[in-house]
């Protein structure tokens, strides 16, 4: 009997320390969350890191940083997190059709999951619209860069009928073809013949596959001698001015514009003469990594759910000017 009544009162003070840890709110210093991306040597990448460092040295929670460059390292990434008794994950993955897969670890792992820049989609290609999301105005993004090659091309007094488009794609990343889609429409519209624009599908997106992918376009048309690039990011604007250098097209003959405006951009304008990289759109680390962060953290401590889907502006910026817009946006 008296061993009955001790059982029971250790399950009732088993369910009463469960009950308060369910009911307290975690401590800051308690909280740990993850933010894993595809591409942790890209500096858009380690800047989102850095204001996803920056919120949690605000709040006293811990950001534990993990590089994940294709589904099984995110997924193993995702394992780790849970059993290090991390609350939740910010997840740029290496592949959006993972969708599915990484929402059921993150469920199995009691992980509150958000992405970042890169969507989640599900077997049909169709947006994981419940899993919290903030990414870019691609379209519109995409649309400013088609603008600033019309501008600039203008004022070099080119014809844009006889200009040709290095089309830098990766195509099965929804984001990406937005961007280059949006480029590509303002530039038909102001006179770029549809047949002058050359795709260059990526097989990843970074320079070296941009170059590579630029240099074969390049070759194919050795009698076109003014020519614009578009891409989903600054990698992709850079392998295709890189390409354009390796067969002896000067800067003043390429107008190459790309998106982000971390250091791959930024090194090019340092550089003491221009390049044909003219020009990026720089869009926010600082909201994409601080902001992400704190939403996660609001909604593991104060159970606040973030926002389902937030798409950040981009900001045209030059050599000239790089520092004035990079102020403006609290990144400098
Ligand atoms: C994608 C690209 C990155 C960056 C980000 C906002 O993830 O791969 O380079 O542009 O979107």
């Amino acid at each position: 009997m008296k061993s009955l009544f001790k059982t029971a009162a250790v399950i009732g003070f088993a369910v009463a320390a469960l009950t308060t840890t369910a009911l307290t709110p975690a401590r800051a210093d308690d909280v740990k969350l993850g933010f894993v991306v595809k591409q942790p040597e890209e500096p858009w990448f380690q800047d989102e890191w850095k204001f996803a460092d920056q919120a949690a040295k605000e709040k006293g929670f811990t950001v534990v940083k993990i590089g994940a460059e294709d589904g099984e390292k995110a997924l193993a990434a995702i394992d780790n997190l849970g059993a290090q008794g991390a609350k939740g994950l910010v997840i740029c993955t290496p592949d959006v059709k993972l969708g599915p897969a990484l929402v059921a670890r993150a469920k199995a792992n009691n992980l509150k999951l958000m992405t970042v820049d890169d969507q989640l989609v599900d077997g049909e290609g169709k947006p994981l619209s419940d899993v919290p999301h903030m990414g870019i105005s691609a379209s519109k993004i995409g649309e400013q860069v088609g603008q600033a090659i019309v501008d600039e091309a203008k004022k070099r007094g080119w014809d844009l009928k006889t200009v040709g488009m290095i089309h830098v794609s990766y195509d099965q990343l929804p984001t990406a073809k937005d961007r280059v889609d949006g480029a590509t429409k303002v530039l038909e519209a102001a006179g770029l013949p549809a047949a002058n624009v050359f795709d260059a599908p990526q097989a990843k997106t970074d320079t070296e596959s941009a170059l590579n992918a630029s240099t074969t376009v390049l070759n194919a048309h050795p009698d076109i001698t003014h020519w614009v690039a578009a891409g989903l990011n600054d990698e992709a604007a850079l392998g295709a001015a890189r390409a354009s250098e390796a067969v002896n097209i000067t800067p003043d003959s390429m107008i190459a514009v790309g998106i982000g405006g971390a250091d791959s951009a930024i090194n090019e304008f340092k550089k003491s003469q221009p390049t044909g990289f003219f020009a990026t759109v720089i869009i926010s680390p600082k909201r994409h990594g601080y902001e992400t962060s704190l939403n996660l953290y609001d909604w593991v401590v104060n159970g606040k759910a973030p926002p389902a889907s937030v798409q950040t502006s981009g900001v045209l910026a030059k050599r000239d000017d790089y520092h004035d817009v990079r102020k403006s946006l609290g990144i400098e």
